[in-house]
């Protein structure tokens, strides 16, 4: 079988790896799910939107000839990696993880783990703080039962429809984001708290890095169960992994 990639994207580390497949000339392509106006151009073939579940995945890895699925998304793209898991195990397609480790708190930071969105939500129980919602924007009306707090949003898109939060302040801004941008945000917006993912990563530790310079709490979201596949951390791992898988011809 010729080698074909399916890499499901939608992180700087999926990115950085199309760009090493492109460099290799590899044949490949990448997905995006399409939660965004305008994703991140990528320097191989694209695709963009929902396979259809499992069986969607399944039928789309037989008739596109993928030989091996690399699961790049971001951690808390749980119900992706689920469905990649399962679609390859029907399709004996190999699937390897792409994965950045969880941010770690340090001396002196003060952190606040909770399990999911909404432990966070629980969390914020009490009198009104000005908070940064770093979660974008699929979960941020989850927070209207706290109305209480001023919210400043950062979402990729303008919103299409108001937030459900009566105070809040809305940015449009896409990471990867720097520390000097966000200690000036923080102080400008005159931030108590900031309620983010534990996404891992460089592209959105910036906020981590200001919260530790200024001092600030941090609210932070465990990651979900993720399933059981391998999962390496760099680019390199991923092509010695396909070096050693069984001899699929580079049909290049
Ligand atoms: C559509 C595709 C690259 C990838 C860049 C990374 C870094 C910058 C930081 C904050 C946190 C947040 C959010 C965030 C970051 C990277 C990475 C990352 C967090 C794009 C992109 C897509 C998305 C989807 C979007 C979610 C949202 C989450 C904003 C591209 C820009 C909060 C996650 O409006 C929406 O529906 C947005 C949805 C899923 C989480 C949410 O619940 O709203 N990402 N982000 C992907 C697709 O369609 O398949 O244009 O690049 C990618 C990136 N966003 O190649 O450079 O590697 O993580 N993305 C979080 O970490 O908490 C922002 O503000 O500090
Ligand atoms: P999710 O909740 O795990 O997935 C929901 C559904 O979206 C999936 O079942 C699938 O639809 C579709 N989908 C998700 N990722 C896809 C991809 N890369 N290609 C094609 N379809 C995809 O996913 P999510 O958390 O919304 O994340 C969506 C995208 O944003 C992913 O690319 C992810 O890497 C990126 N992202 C997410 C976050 C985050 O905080 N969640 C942060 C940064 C980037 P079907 O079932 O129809 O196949």
């Amino acid at each position: 079988m010729t080698m074909r990639l399916l890499i499901l994207g939608g992180t700087t580390e999926a990115s950085t790896l199309a760009q090493a497949v492109a460099d290799r000339g590899l044949n490949a392509v990448f997905s995006y799910a399409g939660r965004v106006h305008t994703p991140r151009s990528q320097p191989i073939p694209h695709r963009v939107g929902g396979f259809g579940g499992v069986a969607g995945l399944a039928g789309y890895l037989r008739d596109h000839n993928i030989s091996h699925v690399i699961d790049a998304t971001h951690p808390f793209a749980a119900q992706m990696s689920w469905n990649a898991f399962h679609a390859c195990q029907q399709t004996m397609t190999p699937l390897i993880a792409l994965t950045r480790p969880p941010w770690q708190a340090q001396a002196g930071d003060n952190w606040q783990n909770v399990a999911d969105i909404d432990g966070a939500v629980a969390a914020l129980q009490g009198p009104a703080q000005r908070i940064m919602l770093a979660l974008g924007r699929l979960h941020m009306n989850a927070f209207a039962a706290q109305a209480q707090h001023h919210y400043v949003l950062r979402l990729v898109d303008a919103p299409s429809t108001p937030p459900a939060l009566p105070n809040h302040q809305v940015i449009v801004a896409r990471g990867p984001f720097e520390t000097a941008g966000d200690i000036a945000l923080f102080q400008d917006h005159k931030i108590d708290l900031i309620v983010c993912k534990n996404a891992g990563g460089q592209g959105a530790e910036a906020k981590i890095h200001a919260a530790r310079a200024l001092g600030l709490p941090i609210l932070m979201i465990n990651r979900p169960d993720l399933p059981p596949r391998k999962a390496v951390a760099t680019a390199e791992e991923i092509f010695d992994w396909l070096d050693h898988q069984p001899a699929t011809d580079r049909g290049v």
